[in-house]
């Protein structure tokens, strides 16, 4: 599928230094080593309701990862999924009496005219899981035939042969010291795994399933829901987590350096796809797992559910500036929690005021110390608070200069708050 267009990154004089990063799998920051390449896996969105500010927050997020290691004169290769077909985005379809074909590629093509409005850069590959269904399907018959994933018998009405993946033989399978079981990635206890399962799209309680939390690999064709074919398995469609997976072992190398997306993804979807991956290769899927908070308005967390949405799209035809929006999510860690308020909008909207009459008026060799600063606030589990602060420090002392602003420092520092921070002043 067509990716958006990456908007020039200003080159920095200089460098970022060695990047920290909290891993949720190890439950700390970890150095991440260097190499003449990252690789970076992004889970994208299920495009019905595009794009509300916790979607832009995770890509914000990423992209300050994606520019860090840029900074550091590293290649990356970053590739993003789209779920063009799953159980949400087809119900929403039915409700809305849209035929889900056009609505998908109606939220695809808003999701990315967004992205590129709020200056996140394009993965190299941006690929949709109908997209990908010739290359799931066999990994899927080779996990059947491994004795990894099996067929359920219907009942109820359910037709017969959708596959599941049987974590309990898969965590076992190996003792390799980097071989996947369940909980390596999200280090929940089965309690908590039972109710996440059930909440984000697992069936618990399907009949037929040898443990509740085995997860869909394959649904076979019903009346009225799209089908395409599955060689041994039957017309079908993918469930969710092979489809990640199955993505990001065909385009990135293996392991690739993170996997990353919203918090609410850490459990089921990243610690299965970890067991997908190592079934069917023999190897971790990626080093590290990286996630973002989770944001909400007035408290409560946004989701489509919900229908408590801020959508990036319905500002900007608002005349706000996305520039403001990208400041306003950055004003808060990735990691953490937060809540969308008009209040902190206004106050992103005033500092991008101030940074621009600041770089006008940059006193004389102001700026490296400033370029330095955010440098080591972003190596710093990617810190944009904290680079913040540093900008802000700065600016309201250059506010305050009365003598002629050095261009040059001026440049530099519109330059570096562009290049790390995605923010065109
Ligand atoms: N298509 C799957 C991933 S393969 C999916 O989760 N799609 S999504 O549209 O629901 O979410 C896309 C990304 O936005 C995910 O990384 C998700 O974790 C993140 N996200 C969704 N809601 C929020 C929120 N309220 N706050 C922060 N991030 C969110
Ligand atoms: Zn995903």
């Amino acid at each position: 599928m067509k990716s958006w267009i990456s908007r020039p990154v200003p080159e920095l004089p200089g460098s970022m230094p060695q990047l920290r990063l909290f891993d949720t799998a190890l439950g700390d920051v970890v150095e991440l080593e260097p190499r003449p390449e990252q690789s970076m896996y992004v889970c994208g969105i299920t495009p019905y309701d595009a794009t509300h500010m916790g979607h832009a927050a995770s890509y914000v997020a990423f992209d300050l990862l994606n520019r860090a290691w840029r900074d550091s004169g590293t290649r990356v290769s970053y590739v993003q999924n789209v779920t063009d077909v799953d159980d949400p985005l087809l119900e929403r379809a039915t409700a809305t009496g849209v035929d889900w074909r056009d609505l998908a590629q109606s939220q695809i093509d808003l999701f990315q005219t967004d992205m590129d409005a709020l200056n996140v850069l394009a993965p190299n590959h941006y690929i949709g899981a109908v997209e990908a269904i010739p290359d799931i399907v066999p990994a899927i018959e080779q996990l059947i035939i491994d004795g990894l994933a099996y067929r359920v018998q219907g009942s109820d009405g359910e037709p017969d042969g959708d596959v599941y993946y049987d974590v309990e033989t898969a965590g076992k399978r190996s003792d390799a010291t980097d071989a996947w079981s369940l909980g390596d990635v999200s280090g929940l206890g089965e309690a908590e795994m039972l109710a996440l399962f059930a909440e984000r799209g697992g069936d618990p309680s399907r009949a037929g399933k040898r443990q509740a939390l085995d997860p869909l690999l394959w649904r076979v064709a019903r009346v009225g829901e799209p089908s395409w074919p599955g060689g041994t398995l039957g017309d079908g469609r993918p469930g969710w987590h092979i489809e990640c997976t199955v993505i990001a072992q065909k385009y990135l190398p293996a392991p690739f350096t993170v996997q990353g997306g919203g918090s609410d993804l850490v459990f089921p979807h990243h610690e299965m796809g970890a067991g997908h991956a190592y079934s069917i290769s023999g190897v971790p899927l990626a080093r590290h797992y990286a996630h973002a908070g989770m944001v909400g308005l007035e408290g409560e967390k946004m989701s489509k559910s919900k229908g408590n949405l801020v959508l990036v799209s319905k500002l900007r035809a608002a005349g706000e500036e996305p520039a403001a929006i990208r400041l306003a999510i950055l004003a808060h860690h990735y990691r953490s929690d937060w809540s969308w308020t008009d209040e902190a909008f206004a106050a992103a909207k005033d500092r991008l005021a101030t940074w621009r009459d600041a770089v006008t008026k940059a006193p004389a060799g102001s700026a490296a110390a400033v370029v330095t600063a955010m440098r080591q606030e972003l190596a710093n589990d990617l810190n944009a608070p904290g680079a913040i602060a540093a900008i802000d420090h700065w600016a309201a002392d250059a506010v305050g200069n009365d003598t002629a602003g050095s261009a040059q420092d001026g440049a530099l520092l519109s330059d570096a708050i562009n290049a790390l921070l995605g923010v065109e002043i």
